[in-house]
């Protein structure tokens, strides 16, 4: 391995630094998508492919999972939907003559923006043991290896097949199948690491993973409140919701340590109005939270009600409480006993400011808490979340018109993704039902989730991986100790569009498997075949590509998942130990694999139908359809939590790893961040201007970031990142923010969020180091 950094980008003395924006959208955001989409696919394509994005019979987009509006407008315009789109819709190609002309070694000195730009993969191709470059092999013998792998392990648990959340259900589905069928369930994705927590604190407290409100909600909700979510960035298309709401007269509460351009003001681009009178001030309330105090403020909106109930006695909905809660009594007992100096200190926020947010909070009609990963990505996530559903409760803002829990997924089908089966812990009434409409039994021991499958690589107890999609060692933490744990295995294959730094950090052996995206034309068994994809709101609709493919015999993630089941399972016979289905049919006609989906998971009635024609499925949600919760009571339960909240030791920071405005994720579209007003690198860490004098720097000095870990047996284990360029920003003292995922090589493997083992991606302690 590389002894110095692999992701380094020594571009931190290029870095510009300018004021940061209070405005989102707008014209400027129009041109920045043009500029990108027409240098990566030119004018033609460009238009043509980006009047189809999410509209009826065009292809989903594969930026976010935020739903589209009923009234679509032509062009469903969202700057970074753009980009993504460019980036898949590109007319770059990375063929064999590619991979002969660069080494692994060679492509693995290169950052990850430079690796994404060479362009969509062509060939399935091989790294044989000890070989430099990787070389070009057919379909079917790639595939035969692979299966050959696959038989050859002595235990399936051997095996990890990692998902990131693009795949569609019918893939998704299907992979799944090959996994169980093979007998394991490992099946770690990319939901480990995001939005897991909600989906833990959810389930245990209303009875479903998933969020409660629908798009109608947002714009009919009297009170929104936004806490650790960048939706000018990452969810641009919510602004349009919010703006609706805002006309309709919601308040909208924004809970962030950053000011985010985004959740100040917004230009829409899409109504002259929008862009004539300069925007509109989306939030009404600026909450300026350190980094991880979220918990306690939810803790003071609790007791301020409380209050307010026993002052007034028109706050709490009784009749919801009497009918549909249980716990509140001890709920009540814990909120009397919460100290206001300890919530103050936990938020940084005086107790003032924490009342004011409680009536707010008090006087609404309707409230929804949207959040994303600013919430997910602490120690403390998954009690702060039941915190969450604990307000929400007492007010009866559950399954009501305008009122519920909305975490906002990041992946396009991040969430239909588990919906058909893509989760290492599966329920027994998923498996029976799998294995009866297949004839097989699906194991049942519980698999590695991300964490768990990196200390299984780690130690040796991994001979295959499989991912489909993403990018795994770029996105998960602690990066050395990955890029130490991947090559300790046999066989590592991936199935991608794009080239990505997980392909040059391969085990003994590794193929790369290149397959068509969202908006690509996928025609099989002589018909042009359309997948589905569920958005963050439980809406399950068809997405069909369009554009010619990179290449034309390029099989798509449904197809090379038909022929491995058919190459692994396709001669045992009618052994009952092996899932048995025509798996060529599968192949030519997806809609015979959304029959299978139909009959094994609930909800999907009449899939094919529902679907047709550009509508939409949305999928039953016992707490919002009709306030049925399945939870062992039956009854949406309040919690008891004790607070927690980051301490940071005297001359430490508290450092949260988020996104720029010019990336997805591991893929990096620029080196710009235009709303925060950095240009030309990402190596820059923002840090409030006296925590910066305090610590003896000055703005612009380059330094290394160390993190400080204490393991649980009580080591202190410390990492560095590189050369990293000081910015003074408007951060609450102490705390800081750097982009991933040049910053995963300092969130330690073992700090997990408790209870759903998510990564502590937004709460590393960090010192600053000076370079000599
Ligand atoms: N263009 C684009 N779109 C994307 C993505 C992308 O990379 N690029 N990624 C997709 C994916 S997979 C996801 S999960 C989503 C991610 O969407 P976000 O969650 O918006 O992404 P982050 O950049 O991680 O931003 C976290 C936000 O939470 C704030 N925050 C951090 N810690 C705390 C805290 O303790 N409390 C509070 N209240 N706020 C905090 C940060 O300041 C920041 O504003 O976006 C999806 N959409
Ligand atoms: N420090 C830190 N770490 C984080 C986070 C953080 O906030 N901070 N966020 C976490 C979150 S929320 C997430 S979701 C994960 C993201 O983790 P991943 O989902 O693993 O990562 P991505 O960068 O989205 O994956 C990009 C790659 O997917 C492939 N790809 C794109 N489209 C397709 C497709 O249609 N099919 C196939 N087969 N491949 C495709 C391309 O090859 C591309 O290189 O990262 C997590 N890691
Ligand atoms: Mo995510």
């Amino acid at each position: 391995m590389a002894k110095k950094p692999p992701h380094r980008d020594i571009d931190e003395a290029r870095v510009r630094v300018t004021k940061a924006k209070s405005v989102a959208v707008g014209v400027p955001a129009v041109l920045h998508a043009l500029k990108i989409s027409q240098e990566q696919m030119g004018v033609a394509r460009s238009v043509q492919t980006l009047v189809r994005v999410n509209q009826k019979e065009g292809f989903d987009c594969p930026g976010c999972a935020w739903p589209e509006e009923d009234k679509r407008h032509v062009a469903e315009f969202c700057e970074n939907g753009a980009k993504a789109v460019a980036e898949e819709a590109t007319l770059r190609r990375i063929g064999p003559e590619f991979f002969a002309t660069h080494s692994v070694d060679d492509l693995r000195g290169h950052d990850d923006w430079w690796l994404g730009q060479q362009g969509r993969l062509t060939h399935p191709m091989i790294l044989d043991e000890g070989a430099t470059h990787y070389r070009p092999l057919d379909w079917d013998a790639a595939l035969r290896e692979i299966a050959e792998a696959l038989r050859g392990l002595d235990d399936p648990d051997e095996a990890v097949f990692y998902t990131s959340g693009r795949t569609s259900n019918e893939a998704a589905f299907l992979y799944q199948l090959l996994v169980r069928g093979l007998g394991t369930n490992n099946l770690p994705d990319c939901s480990n690491m995001c939005h897991e927590s909600s989906g833990s604190a959810l389930s245990e407290t209303i009875g479903i993973g998933k969020g409660t409100v629908t798009i109608e909600d947002i714009h009919d909700a009297d009170l929104l409140i936004v806490a650790g979510q960048n939706p000018g960035t990452n969810h641009p298309r919510m602004l349009s919701a919010l703006e609706k709401a805002k006309r309709n007269g919601a308040t909208i509460v924004a809970v962030n340590p950053l000011p985010e351009a985004g959740l100040l003001r917004f230009e829409n681009p899409q109504t002259v109005r929008g862009l004539a009178l300069g925007g509109t001030t989306l939030a009404d309330h600026f909450v300026q939270i350190r980094l991880g105090g979220d918990q306690a403020l939810f803790h003071a909106i609790g007791k301020h009600l409380l209050e307010a109930e026993a002052e007034r006695g028109d706050v709490l909905d009784h009749d919801f409480l009497a009918q549909h809660t249980s716990g509140f009594e001890a709920y009540r007992d814990a909120m009397a006993d919460a100290a206001w100096p300890a919530l103050v200190e936990a938020t940084g926020l005086s107790e003032a400011e924490l009342r004011r947010v409680g009536e707010a909070v008090r006087t609404s009609r309707a409230t929804i808490v949207c959040w994303a990963m600013g919430l997910t990505q602490h120690k403390h996530s998954v009690p702060t979340l039941r915190d969450v559903v604990n307000v929400l409760l007492l007010q009866g803002n559950i399954g009501r018109r305008g009122a519920g829990v909305c975490p906002v997924r990041g992946h396009s089908n991040v969430q239909g993704d588990r919906t058909v089966g893509i989760y290492e812990k599966p329920s027994a009434a998923f498996l029976d039902a799998l294995g009866a409409e297949f004839g097989f039994a699906p194991p049942r021991k519980h698999g590695y989730d991300t964490v768990e499958a990196i200390r299984a690589m780690r130690d040796g107890r991994v001979r295959f991986f499989l991912g489909m999609g993403g990018n795994f060692v770029s996105a998960t933490p602690d990066t050395a100790v990955v890029e130490a744990a991947m090559p300790r295995v046999d066989l590592t294959v991936h199935v991608s569009t794009k080239l990505n730094r997980s392909h040059v950090v391969p085990g003994r052996r590794a193929i790369i498997l290149p397959t068509l995206g969202r908006t690509d034309r996928d025609r099989r068994g002589g018909a042009e075949q359309r997948v589905t994809v569920e958005d963050s709101m439980g809406a399950v609709h068809a997405s069909r590509g369009r554009l010619a493919p990179p290449s034309e015999d390029l099989l798509s993630e449904v197809a090379i998942v038909a022929r491995l089941c058919d190459l692994v399972f396709g001669d045992a016979g009618d052994a009952a130990s092996v899932p048995s289905a025509d798996w060529a049919a599968l192949e030519a006609d997806y809609a015979l694999i959304r029959g299978h989906i139909e009959r094994v998971v609930p909800g999907f009635d009449d899939y094919e139908q529902r679907i047709d024609k550009g509508r939409t499925l949305h999928l039953p949600n016992g707490p919002r359809d009709s306030r049925r919760f399945a939870t062992a009571d039956g009854r949406a339960r309040f919690t008891v939590n004790p607070l927690e909240y980051p301490r940071i030791p005297d001359g430490r920071l508290l450092l949260q790893t988020l996104r720029s405005h010019d990336q997805y994720n591991t893929t990096i579209y620029g080196k710009d961040d235009r709303y925060r007003g950095i240009r030309g690198g990402r190596r820059v860490v923002l840090v409030h201007a006296e925590d910066i004098a305090a610590a003896g720097f000055a703005e612009g000095d380059v330094v290394d970031l160390v993190s400080e870990w204490r393991s649980p047996d009580g080591v202190l284990q410390e990492r560095r990142a590189e050369a990293f360029r000081l910015v003074p920003y408007p951060t609450p003292r102490g705390n800081a923010a750097a982009y991933y995922p040049e910053t995963n090589v300092l969130v330690p493997l073992d700090s997990v969020a408790d209870v759903s083992g998510t990564p502590t991606s937004k709460s590393v302690i960090v010192r600053l180091d000076r370079r000599d």
